[in-house]
């Protein structure tokens, strides 16, 4: 595998970062991570924007343009020959000093991975998922705001803890107030008859890419969808509910703190949603070989 290291092509066991690099000290730095299917990296602009964004937010100068990432982006998956693949993007604030002052840090590092993608089982898209609510609340947004892409993931990395020791794959993580928020690497909706509703982004969560298609999806197909505060008893008694990512894609989730959801398998609309998904991957994304 070749990596994309801060503008040559390295060898996968050559691709490192330096110990002072402070991505790796201090978690300070963004990342992304899209899909490509067929050739085609799905939603790559959408992915770009939201990188720039999650930078300017933490002060980070991104040392290119966007579409001088973008052609790196695909470069790499070329090189690497994806047909469907994973890719990460990270920019670190870069080699500095020991103490988190960023402005002993001279010059960001970019870092392009194009690997395979692994899964969750099969079963799980058909079965549906359990999740469990978990103790640690989403980061405040006056704290560390969930919308930051950033690398500093140990939030959510304690919630997915909480929920692998309740013997989960995923947790719900609730904001401060006690609304829902999101997954830990996915957002959340719930179907309540022909209404489909998610948090709204201030509630806490990440601006997925994924769950931005899935309404758009859902406005196409007819229901009337809302972004609105929910608690876990809305959760609780919908009719269906589903997580979304880049990653994950859609999965429903059919038990959620014991209780079960809707009928217990999957519905009908999570099922037609996740067909939509499915057939708008294949037929969209930029060309890796134009
Ligand atoms: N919330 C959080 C906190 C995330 O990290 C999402 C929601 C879904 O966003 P997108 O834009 O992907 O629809 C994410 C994304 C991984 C992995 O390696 C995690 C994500 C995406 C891809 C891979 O676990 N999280």
């Amino acid at each position: 595998m070749k990596i994309y290291l801060d503008g040559k092509f390295v060898d996968e066991g050559q691709a490192k970062v330096s110990v002072f690099d402070h991505g790796l000290l201090y978690g300070d730095g963004v990342f992304e991570g899209i899909r490509a299917y067929g050739g085609r990296v799905f939603k790559l602009a959408e992915h770009i924007e939201r990188l720039y964004r999650s930078a300017k937010a933490i002060l980070l100068t991104i040392p290119m343009a966007p579409p001088d990432l973008t052609r790196a982006v695909i470069d790499t998956c070329r090189r690497n020959r994806i047909r469907d693949g994973y890719i990460r993007l990270v920019v670190t604030r870069g080699v500095g000093t020991l103490g988190l002052n960023p402005k002993s840090c001279r010059k960001p590092s970019l870092i392009i991975i194009a690997d395979k993608i692994q899964l969750y089982p099969p079963e799980m898209y058909q079965r549906g998922m359990e999740i469990v609510t978990v103790a640690t609340t989403r980061n405040l947004h006056s704290a560390l705001n969930p919308a930051i892409k950033s690398l500093n993931y140990l939030n959510n990395i304690l919630a997915k803890i909480e929920a692998n020791l309740a013997g989960c794959e995923e947790a719900v993580m609730l904001n401060a107030e006690g609304f829902v928020a999101e997954c830990t690497g996915d957002n959340l909706f719930i179907v309540q008859g022909d209404r489909l509703a998610t948090p709204p982004l201030y509630a806490g969560a990440l601006y997925g890419i994924t769950r931005g298609v899935v309404l758009e999806l859902a406005r196409h197909a007819g229901l009337a969808v809302t972004e609105t505060n929910l608690t876990r008893y809305d959760l609780f008694n919908a009719d269906e509910c589903f997580i979304t990512g880049s990653a994950a894609e859609i999965v429903p989730v059919v038990k959620i703190d014991g209780r079960t959801i809707g009928s217990g398998k999957p519905g009908a609309v999570t099922r037609r949603l996740m067909q939509d998904y499915h057939a708008l991957t294949q037929a969209t994304g930029e060309p890796i070989n134009p």
